[in-house]
């Protein structure tokens, strides 16, 4: 957190050469697939999960993020999640959020899909619609594909129905747990666990994107969860190009043929906005 909070660093010729290389990959790219990862959300708030101030840190993830881990104690796994919601739900889009959702809405080309459940690419949707001119159905178009679920939904274990809830979560002991409306059944958060399969109609979304992409541009993500992880190589092995954005290296930076050494609110304005844009967002060293 200490680091994402500090001023932005000054960008040196190394980092302006290489955002102005992917800048002009983008311009020209028929297709364009954004991948992004907590580390997009880190600037407003949110904790990563890997690395020194991740949730990993101090919480095994097979005790919190697995179904097992439900089943044995659903009452400590709401508890996280309660937190969770709690903390999320009082971030705010950053900067890097804004840039994506103007991009998405003004080119019907470029495409979101994300690993995040915070639901800060959609308030910055939101925000992006509200102050800006874009086209009528571009709002819907833009919307993104989440590849691992919402904090703010629930699932039931008995009949599958999914709401959205932005509640508090009551989880002092088990009774207190949400249940289903419909059946009664203990209701789970809808988010996708190690061990569980991703929504197949989701990932084919995203999997045909990532093919048809000519630049995959991969935000704040630690490129170590698949099958999120497998994106940017299908868009390389099907012709396109990958570009990424992490203050630091990860799997996928082999892969890259742009890697931008920054944090996203600090290197997508940069990278994404256009001159004719409100300059609200932009970051000025
Ligand atoms: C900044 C920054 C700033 C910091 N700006 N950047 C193939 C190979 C090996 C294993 C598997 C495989 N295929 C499937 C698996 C198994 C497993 C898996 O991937 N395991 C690996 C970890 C080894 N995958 C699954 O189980 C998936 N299911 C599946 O594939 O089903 C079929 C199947 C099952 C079993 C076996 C085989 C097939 C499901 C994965 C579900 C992941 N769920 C979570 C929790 C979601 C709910 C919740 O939030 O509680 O999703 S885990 C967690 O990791 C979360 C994230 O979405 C995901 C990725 O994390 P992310 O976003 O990359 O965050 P970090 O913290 O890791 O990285 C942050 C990055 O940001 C860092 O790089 C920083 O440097 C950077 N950063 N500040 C820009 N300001
Ligand atoms: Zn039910």
């Amino acid at each position: 957190m200490e680091q994402t909070r500090r001023a932005d660093r000054t960008l040196s010729m190394h980092d302006l050469h290489e955002i102005d290389q992917a800048r002009r990959l983008l311009d020209s790219a028929r297709g364009i697939l954004i991948l992004t990862g907590a580390g997009v959300s880190a600037e407003s708030g949110v904790p990563t999960f890997r690395g020194p101030d991740g949730l990993w840190k101090s919480h095994r993830p097979e005790a919190l993020a697995t179904p097992e881990a439900f089943q044995a104690d659903p009452r400590l796994v709401w508890e996280w999640y309660g937190w969770r919601k709690e903390r999320v739900g009082a971030c705010r889009p950053n900067a890097a959020h804004a840039a994506i959702a103007r991009l998405t809405l003004r080119n019907a080309d470029a495409r979101l899909v994300t690993q995040n459940v915070d639901g800060l690419h959609e308030l910055a949707l939101e925000e992006a619609v509200s102050e800006g001119n874009f086209p009528g159905d571009s709002a819907a178009r833009a919307a993104p594909i989440r590849l691992h679920g919402s904090l703010f939904r629930t699932r039931c274990t008995g009949c599958d129905n999914r709401t959205s809830d932005r509640h508090p979560v009551e989880a002092k002991s088990e009774a207190s747990l949400p249940r289903c409306r419909k059946c009664a059944a203990l209701l789970r958060p809808d988010v996708v666990w190690f061990g569980e399969g991703l929504d197949p109609e989701i990932l084919r979304q995203a999997m045909e994107r990532a093919e048809t992409a000519e630049v995959c541009l991969v935000v704040g993500t630690s490129g170590l969860v698949h099958p999120a992880a497998s994106l940017p190589l299908l868009t390389r092995e099907s012709g396109g190009v990958v570009v990424e954005v992490n203050p630091e290296s990860t799997p996928l930076t082999a892969i890259a043929v742009s890697s931008i050494r920054g944090r996203a609110g600090q290197i997508l304005p940069r990278l994404l906005t256009v001159e004719s844009e409100p300059s609200r967002n932009r970051v000025v060293d």
